[in-house]
């Protein structure tokens, strides 16, 4: 009785199969009503007996083919599967189509696979990609990634190994030159170098990079997976015949005892090199001796190009004329008409102060000299102030006479002036001690050296070399 139940529900359990599979080409029907349907394989693919029955049930046991099939031959073939089914044993037929294909193959990094890669379908077969093929990334090379295909309903798993089997690719660099002794890096020469793995540069075979001219290079470029290219670029070798150029060389024109200044301003450019050093040679310049003199700028890049510039210093005489326009021109500014010479002289003593900074040496020994570094540099010593202190109440019309200091540690050098009809003192250089040193009597002179210190001896002279000062 309860076999009869099974047989009924299994029945309607193959009814109901058979109405879902519609699709499937139902070949056959057992007596105990077991439905077979026909199966197709891609080339060597081995199915069960399973695969053909379109249901699994449990009462159906010992299910095996009748005869194994031959998996690998090509066309439809029958297949006969015998089953038992409780005491009942039968043999049904069915047929399978073995049609050519593979279902691991490899493709190229950045192919993706279609479903005729796998297999090659005759009328009446289907075979498509599982929908989710579509998302997978094909550009990772040296991976297996599985697909599945569906061939005639029936899914079926399938490999793809992803391959690089290409080689790199790059373009020649345009216009690529180098210096002579100046070689390139393979990467230098090529542009655009592209592959779906990492890929490497080097040379087959280098350029000489010692010969000026055209040179051929040919580049190696090797991608991860060893696939290689050979790329011929050629480039321009040149050798640097330019030599660096000379600019701010200029003739100078100095007073005897002055000097010029030679170096600021003076560069030299090189095509190749940039800035590139400059000497100066001036060993034939006499600065204090009238004269036009040369001086010579050189320079020489690393190529052994060298340059050369020469300039002139023209050295001229110091004369009264020279000194006293200078001092003219101080004057025109301080000092108006009608002035009291007491006002001049305050005037020039203002303005020795206020326009000369006081250094602890300076040149000594000639008046016009002194002068002239004051008007020109504005800095010197206690005998700059005096020189130009002279020079300027010269000019103006006040009478003077330079004084020098006897005795103490220091040398000291002033003026005497003569206005409102007596000498008095003069000294524009600065003080330690408050001291209005514009005009001051001999008196006066005494008590600052006193106190200032007199082992300085500061305003002691030889009285008998000059006219007596007011006391
Ligand atoms: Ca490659
Ligand atoms: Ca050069």
């Amino acid at each position: 009785m309860g076999r009869r139940i099974a047989i009924v529900l299994l029945t309607i359990a193959g009814l109901a199969l058979l109405a879902a599979c519609a699709q499937s080409a139902l070949l056959n029907r057992s007596l105990a009503g077991v439905a077979v349907r026909a199966c197709s394989s891609v080339a060597g693919e081995v199915l069960t007996p399973l695969d053909f029955v379109n249901f699994d049930d449990r009462g159906l046991t010992r299910l095996s083919f009748a005869a194994e099939p031959d998996f690998a031959a090509l066309g439809p073939q029958s297949v006969r599967l015998s089953f038992s089914l409780g005491w009942r044993r039968e043999t049904v037929e069915s047929s399978l189509t073995v049609l050519p294909g593979s279902r691991a193959l490899t493709l190229e990094a950045g192919d993706a696979p279609e479903a005729e890669d796998f297999v090659q379908t005759a009328p009446g077969h289907t075979a498509v990609l599982a929908a989710e093929t579509a998302a997978v990334d094909w550009s990772e090379a040296g991976v297996t990634r599985e697909v599945v295909l569906i061939l005639d309903g029936r899914p079926l798993v399938c490999a793809v190994t992803v391959a690089d089997t290409t080689p790199p690719a790059a373009a020649p660099r345009e216009g690529v030159w180098t210096w002579v002794g100046e070689p390139l890096a393979a990467a230098d020469l090529i542009t655009d170098i592209s592959d779906v793995s990492a890929a490497t540069v080097t040379f087959q075979r280098e350029p000489d990079w010692t010969a000026a001219g055209e040179a051929a290079a040919e580049l190696l470029l090797t991608d991860e997976f060893g696939n290689a290219a050979l790329l011929t670029v050629t480039l321009a070798v040149r050798r640097d015949e330019e030599p660096p150029v000379i600019t701010g060389a200029r003739d100078h024109a100095v007073l005897a005892g002055g000097r010029a200044d030679l170096r600021t301003g003076v560069a030299a450019r090189d095509n190749r090199d940039g800035q590139v050093e400059v000497s100066v040679d001036s060993s034939a310049v006499d600065f204090n001796r009238s004269g036009r003199y040369p001086v010579y700028y050189a320079a020489a890049d690393q190529s052994g190009n060298q340059s050369q510039a020469t300039v002139y210093v023209a050295v001229g005489a110091l004369t009264d004329e020279y000194v006293y326009g200078l001092a003219d021109q101080v004057l025109a500014g301080i000092i108006t008409a009608g002035m009291s010479e007491r006002e001049i002289v305050k005037r020039i003593h203002d303005w020795v102060r206020a326009n000369n900074l006081y250094l602890d040496y300076g040149e000594k020994g000639n008046v016009l000299r002194g002068a002239y570094n004051a008007f020109t540099a504005g800095r010197g010593d206690c005998y700059t102030f005096y020189a130009v202190s002279e020079v300027l109440l010269t000019r103006a019309g006040i009478e003077n006479i330079g004084v020098r200091r006897v005795g103490g540690p220091a040398e000291h050098y002033w003026n005497l002036i003569f206005i409102d009809g007596g000498w008095y003192h003069y000294d524009a250089s600065p003080y330690f001690i408050y001291f209005d040193g514009s005009i001051f009597t001999e008196s006066q002179a005494r008590q600052y050296t006193q106190d200032r210190d007199p082992r300085r001896h500061y305003y002691d002279y030889d009285a008998d070399l000059y006219p007596e000062v007011v006391w």
